[in-house]
Formats: structure tokens, sequence, C-alpha cells
């Protein structure tokens, strides 16, 4: 094996877990009703408990708020809502303390409107700001072309004092910065490793894969010079420290994944690929348009994404995110079989190769939301209910897509009691709180091994425990099986053997066909009684070794 490779192998982010914050809605300290970096350190102690050994946390720097922060105007400061950089480093110190690693989340694709580089960039065609970001000289009605934005309408917003468009890809105040620009790259790196120097332990690339981007020519994602910009990124950033990447690629493929993710560390340490999150919409047509799950394609991207990976670069493994529904209501069950399905899930993802991310709530089985649509907050869902109703699509479909796909189904407070405001602000929350608190919340769960939180921290001790699930190599079972997702790892010594079954009702399984002298690890049944029968979202993780 080249020496590369094996110093790759002993990565401390190949065997971590980390959890997600999404800071406005995780714990708020000042009953302002947003969460804030003060409420995340008094936190710390309950996610130390769950035993996650880093915290990616969304953005914090100073941002207008336009898109929850995904939009910034200063990269070296705090927002004030969240508080100031002495928290900041605070948090960083005292995650330190307990062995907790703080990701930030880097949003390089495009800035708020409001960040200084892009208030200059509008004074003049002159201005050594300018090519900051991506213009095109034209007339008020008439488009340089067709592309749209993310949030809905064109991609292109008429600026007349200098008659040009800027692009955007998302909202009209998230403008796109210009990466062939070798300043605007090089004042990139300077910003990413002062916060190295102020020890942060890694950083989310938001939306990488379309930074290269290049608009004449209808090219957003993967451009040309892509993994050159991220080659030099890496070398002039992260190389220089202990650092886990991982960048978010809609766009990713087994063999792209292999590039970003090249073991020779290149790049970056893993991506977020969302070949399975896509699987139930309409082909080619957007989330909104909704589809059921196909199981026997879940499968298949799943084992490919394991066995293509091995070896070749590294997977990351998650279910959620602030951006995503909330896995239990999405494929698993909220009602009669909420917890036993959460549990399923989890064990289901935990089992394989990469590394997982928790998302806020997800280990307390938190729930998607019903509004009514004033009640949401998420740019998004906003935009995308005004363009279906001028589009003359139905209100209850329009509802119906929301209900499943709004963003703000994991942008609810996090529950944390059964009191008032589920103990996440005595102000009034900025976002409306899921009212099962009264059921779903933290303080009791973590007393309860039995309980999903107790499922969650047992995943993540045996992922320290058993090497295997960190080096082992992937086997599906069962591949045309239509209710059971089955697989093997396996390395030199030892095997693990994670059974689920995926639905409702109760099934057969023929585990003698698996082999004998397997040790139950978890399950999320009090006991098994019968080995041959699945009992709705039954999970088993055994392990044995080698014979
Ligand atoms: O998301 C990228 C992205 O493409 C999503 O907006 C996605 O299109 C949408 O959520 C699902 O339809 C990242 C961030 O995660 C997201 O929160 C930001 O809004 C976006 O980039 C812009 O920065
Ligand atoms: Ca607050």
């Amino acid at each position: 094996m080249p020496e590369k490779e094996t110093k790759q192998e002993k990565k401390w982010w190949k065997s971590a877990v980390i959890y997600q914050i999404y800071p406005r809605s995780f714990s708020d300290s000042n009953g302002d009703g947003i969460g804030d970096l003060k409420g995340i350190i008094e936190k710390l102690d309950y996610l130390k408990y769950l035993g996650i050994n880093a915290i990616w946390l969304s953005p914090v720097c100073r941002s207008p708020q336009d898109d929850n922060g995904y939009d910034i105007s200063d990269y070296q400061d705090i927002d004030p809502i969240f508080g100031n950089l002495t928290d900041m480093e605070e948090l960083i110190a005292e995650a330190k303390k307990r062995q907790i690693r703080i990701i930030m989340d880097l949003v390089l694709n495009h800035s708020s409107d409001e960040h200084n580089w892009f208030k200059e960039a509008k004074k003049s065609k002159e201005n050594p700001y300018h090519d900051y970001y991506i213009w095109r000289d034209g007339t008020k009605d008439v488009l340089p072309n067709e592309m749209r934005a993310a949030f809905g309408g064109s991609a292109w917003e008429w600026v007349p004092e200098l008659e040009q468009y800027y692009f955007h890809q998302f909202s009209v105040k998230q403008p796109d910065l210009n990466w062939e620009n070798p300043k605007l790259r090089k004042e990139i790196y300077t910003m990413i490793n002062w916060w190295i120097e102020k020890g942060v332990g890694g950083f989310r690339l938001d939306v990488i894969d379309q930074i290269a981007k290049e608009p004449d020519r209808f090219i957003t994602s993967n451009g040309p010079r892509l993994h050159e910009f991220l080659k030099e990124l890496s070398k002039e950033t992260f190389q220089k420290a202990d650092l886990v990447t991982v960048g978010e690629a809609w766009s990713a493929t087994t063999e792209l994944a292999k590039l970003y993710s090249n073991p020779d560390n290149s790049e970056l340490s893993m991506v977020f690929q969302f070949e399975h999150i896509c699987l139930d919409q309409e082909e080619g047509k957007e989330k909104w348009d909704l589809a059921p799950l196909p199981f026997l394609k879940l499968k298949e991207v799943f084992s490919r994404w394991q066995r293509e990976l091995y070896k070749k670069g590294w997977n990351s493994l998650f279910w959620n995110n602030h951006d995503l529904p909330r896995i239990v209501s999405r494929w698993g069950n909220d009602t009669t079989y909420r917890i036993e399905s959460a549990k399923m899930l989890a064990i289901l993802l935990h089992g394989m190769q990469g590394t997982p991310y928790i998302y806020q709530g997800e280990e307390l089985g938190m729930t998607n939301i019903r509004y009514s649509i004033e009640e949401y907050r998420d740019i998004e869902t906003q935009n995308l209910y005004q363009e279906r109703l001028e589009k003359g699509y139905k209100k209850e479909e329009i509802m119906q897509s929301i209900y499943a796909k709004s963003r703000d189904n994991a942008r609810t407070p996090m529950q944390w009691t059964n009191q008032k405001n589920a103990g996440f602000t005595d102000g009034t929350p900025w976002i409306k709180i899921n009212p099962n608190y009264q059921e779903i919340y933290a303080e009791n769960q973590v007393k309860d091994p039995e309980s999903i939180f107790g499922c969650y921290k047992k995943l993540i001790q045996l992922r320290k425990e058993y090497p295997v699930l960190v080096d082992g190599e992937f086997e599906m079972l069962w591949k045309k099986d239509e209710h059971i997702f089955a697989y093997l790892r396996r390395n030199k010594e030892t095997e693990i053997v994670v059974i689920c079954n995926f639905f409702d009702q109760t099934i057969s399984c023929k585990i003698e066909e698996v082999g004998d002298s397997l040790k139950l690890l978890i399950c999320n049944y009090k006991e098994i009684q019968q080995p041959f029968t699945l009992r709705p979202y039954e999970a088993r993780m055994y392990w044995r070794k080698r014979q």
C-alpha cells in the first residue's frame, strides 16, 4: 500500500461522528428567540454525553440573514444575533476541553450583496472589486440568457447604475463570486487561514461544485476548472493542518467523488452527495414533485457508493441536514412506529463505511411539521409557493409538497424539555415550535438507554469499539429483497452483519443464510424473540469473528 494511503487510513475523521448544529434553532441563551453561540456552549455537555467528535456549525458569520446566514457580509466576524468573536473563541476552547472540534461552514460560491466587496464592485466597472463578481453588459429588458436561480426567478439581476447584470445562482442577495479572479481566491485563502489559526477543526464547503461556473455556457456545477481550484484551495489552506473538510456537491457521481476525496488528500476529505436523497421525486423534475421511494433503487445507490469509494475515496453518511425533511417522517413512520423506525434508520446508516453526520434533533426522532403558509420562514418555501400559485397549481397541492419537502421541517427549534417553548427560549421563538414537544424532547431521552438518543449514543460507541465499522469492506445481502435492507462489513479479522426491515409489516428472514456465531451488538426492540421474524422496522447489528 502506498505510504500516503496508509497515513490517510489513520485520519481522525474516519472514525469520527459529526453533529450538525443549525445555530438559530439550537439553543437561545438571551431570550431573543434566536439560538446563539452561548446557547451552544451551554449544551456542550449534552453533546459530549452523546459521544460526538465534532460539530459542523451552520454559518454564524455576519449576514443580513436573507438565507439564514448562507449570505455572508463579513467572513471574519460573527453575526450579532449569534454573539461575537469572543463567544466563538470560547466555543472553540470549551469544545476542545471536551475533545470536540468545531467545523465552520464556508460559503464561498457567493457572498451577501451587503459584503463590502459587492458594495465596492457596484460602484464602477473600474473598481478593483468589480471583477470579484460575475457581470454581463446588456439592456434592462434583454437578459444575458435564460439561466434560473435556485430560489426562483432569473439568475441575472440588473444594476441600472452600471448598465450591467450580475449573476446569482441563489437569491438576488447572494451574488456569485468570480473564482476566475486570482486576487479573490487569495483573499479567500487568507480568510480561511485566519480561521485555522483560531483553532477550528475543519470546514464544510457550501455548494462547492458550483464555484467554477461558466454562465455563458450554461455551466453551473462541475465547471472545467473546478478541481484545479480545489487543489489550489486545499494546498493553500487545509493541507497545513489536520482538518476535516466536506464539500456539498449535489452533482457528485461516484467518479467525481473519487476526485474530491482522493486519499492523496489533494482536495477534500469527503463530499456530501445526494443521490439517495433525490430518489423520492419525479425523475428530471424538482424535489417538490413527489414520488414514492423506490426501495430497490435506494439499496442499489448505497451499495454502489459503498463499493466504489472503498479505498479510493471516503463517504459521508447522512439522512438529514438543515435543507432536508426529517428522515423519520420521510422514510420511516412518525406515528405508530416512530421510535422503532427512527432507530432502524440510524442502525442502517451507522453500520456503513464513511463518516456519519447527525443533524440536531435526529437523535431524538424529531419529525416534520405542518404550518399554515404564513408561518413558514424559509425563502425557498415562500418563493416556491408564489411561483407555483402563479403557474396555476392548486393551493392544497403546493401545501402537500411543502409539508413533505420544506426546509423548515428541519429548522423548527430543538426540543429540549416538555416545558415552555420546549426549553429552547424564554422569549418568542423565531419560528414556531413543533407542537409534539410535549412528547418528543431530550430531557427524558438522555436518561433512557432504550430511547432513540440511547440508540445513537450506542452506535457512536460501537464505531469506536469495532474497527471493522471504519475499515471493513461492504457487501450488500439479498439485493432483490423488497423489504429487507441487509449488508455485511468485513475486514481481515471480523464481520458485521446489519439486517433491517424497512417497512411496517412483519416478515420472515432467512438469517441462517448469513451463517452462525453471530453476537448481537444492537437492535431496536427490547429483545429478539424469534430470530427468523422481523417485526415492523426491526433492525439488528451483529458481529462475529471470521471463521
Ligand atoms: O444548499 C445548496 C442547495 O442547492 C440547496 O439550496 C438546495 O437547492 C435546496 O435546499 C433544496 O432544494 C446550500 C445550503 O445548504 C443552503 O442552506 C443554502 O440556502 C444554499 O446552499 C445557498 O447558500
Ligand atoms: Ca439569542
